[in-house]
C-alpha cells in the first residue's frame, strides 16, 4: 500500500542515467528505451548529442563513468529555444510529466541582475507550461567568492534569484526547490531547472537551520532552497534530490580546515535528510546513493574518497568546484529511490 496521498505521483516514470560522456548517456537512454529530457556533464563537447547539457565548466578529478547525468522519461518530448530582451537563452525539452529547462546568461552586467532576469525568464517559462512547479535547480556561476556592488558575488546571485522568485509568487521558505549553487571556471550564468505539473515534498534538515531563514552575517537576502525535495513517482518508488549538503549544523560551518571532518559532518546532514524522507518507509542508506562531490582543492580528493568509500558511496564523481563559503572544502549532492511502505 502507498502511504502517499499527496503529492500526485508522476504518471509516466522519472529516471536518470549516470555515463561518461553526453553522447553515450543518450545512447544508453536509447537501449532502454528512454527519451532524454536534458541532462549536466563537466564538460560539452558540440557533439555531445540532441538533449539540452549544461557544461558545469569545472575540471573532473577521477574516473568519468558516471560523470555524466541525463534526465529521461518514457515517451515522447518536445523542444523549445528562447531568447529573451534581457539576455537569457532558453532552451527546453517538454515531455508529459516533466520540463527540463537550461537558462544561460549571454549578457555582461550586474550578476544580481543577471540572476533576477535569468530566474524571471525561466519562472516565466515554467509557468507557462504544463510543468510549473520547480523540482530542482542547479546554479553555476564564475568567480563566486568576488566582491560586486560591496558583496561577495554567491550573495549577489541570492538577491537576484530571491527576488525574481519573490516577484513571480514562488514559495522562497517552506516549499522552495531543492538545488545547489557552485563556483566554476566560466563566465556566464548558467542554471538548469527540473519542474513537473505537481509540486514535489520539500524537505528539511532538522539538523540545520534552513538556509532560507540563515541569519544576515551569511548576506542580506537569504539563499532560497530547500535542503531535499521527494518526488513521488509510479511504480513503488519515489525519487528524492538532495540538495548540495556540506559541513554546516545549524547556520555554522563546522571543521574549518579538516576536510575529512567536514566530509563526515555532510555525510551526517545527508543522513538526517534520508531519515526525513524515509520516515515510516523502508530506509535508505547512504550506500544506495549516487551523485556528485565539490571540492574546493583537488590535493583534498584522497581524504574525501576515503570518507566516501569508508560508506560505500562508490556512486559518486569528484569534481572541482569552489563551494559557497569560503571555509567550506567539500559539498556534497545525491540522488536516491525511496520505496513506498510494503
Ligand atoms: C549551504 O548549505 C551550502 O544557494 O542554492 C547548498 C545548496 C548551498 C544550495 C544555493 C547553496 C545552495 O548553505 C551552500
Amino acid at each position: 500500500m502507498s502511504a502517499i496521498a499527496t503529492p500526485t505521483a508522476l504518471t509516466s516514470g522519472l529516471a536518470f542515467l549516470l555515463a561518461p560522456t553526453p553522447a553515450e548517456a543518450e545512447r544508453r537512454a536509447q537501449v532502454v528505451g528512454l527519451t532524454p529530457l536534458g541532462g549536466l556533464s563537466p564538460s560539452v563537447p558540440a557533439d555531445a548529442g540532441s538533449a539540452p547539457w549544461l557544461p558545469l565548466n569545472m575540471p573532473l578529478l577521477g574516473s568519468s563513468e558516471l560523470a555524466s547525468q541525463l534526465w529521461c522519461l518514457p515517451g515522447p518530448v518536445s523542444a523549445w529555444q528562447h531568447s529573451t530582451d534581457t539576455g537569457v537563452h532558453l532552451h527546453a525539452r517538454v515531455a508529459r510529466d516533466a520540463q527540463f529547462l537550461l537558462a544561460e546568461s549571454r549578457v555582461d552586467g550586474p550578476l544580481a541582475t543577471q540572476a533576477r532576469h535569468l530566474y524571471t525568464a525561466v519562472l516565466g517559462a515554467l509557468r507557462g507550461s504544463g510543468h510549473p512547479h520547480p523540482i530542482r535547480f542547479w546554479n553555476y556561476l564564475a568567480d563566486i567568492h568576488g566582491t560586486e556592488d560591496g558583496e561577495e558575488r554567491y550573495r549577489r546571485f541570492n538577491q537576484g534569484r530571491r527576488e525574481a522568485m519573490q516577484a513571480l509568487g514562488c514559495a522562497i521558505t517552506e516549499g522552495a526547490p531543492a538545488a545547489c549553487a557552485l563556483g566554476n571556471r566560466e563566465g556566464r550564468l548558467r542554471v538548469a531547472v527540473l519542474s513537473g505539473a505537481q509540486a514535489p515534498r520539500a524537505i528539511e534538515n532538522p539538523r540545520q537551520v534552513s538556509a532560507y531563514h540563515y541569519p544576515a552575517q551569511y548576506g542580506r537576502t537569504p539563499p532560497v532552497f530547500s535542503r531535499a525535495a521527494l518526488l513521488p513517482l509510479p511504480f513503488g518508488r519515489d525519487l528524492l534530490l538532495i540538495s548540495g549538503t556540506a559541513s554546516i549544523v545549524g547556520h555554522q560551518s563546522l571543521h574549518e580546515g579538516d576536510v575529512q571532518a567536514q566530509t563526515e559532518e555532510a555525510l551526517r546532514n545527508i543522513e538526517a535528510l534520508l531519515a526525513q524522507a524515509c520516515a515510516g518507509r523502508p530506509a535508505l542508506s547512504l550506500s544506495e546513493l549516487s551523485g556528485r562531490v565539490y571540492v574546493r582543492h583537488p590535493a583534498d580528493v584522497p581524504r574525501v574518497l576515503d570518507r566516501l568509500v569508508a560508506r560505500g558511496m562508490t556512486g559518486f564523481s569528484v569534481l572541482q568546484a569552489e563551494v559557497c563559503r569560503r571555509e567550506l572544502l567539500v559539498e556534497i549532492e545525491a540522488e536516491g529511490w525511496v520505496t513506498h511502505a510494503g
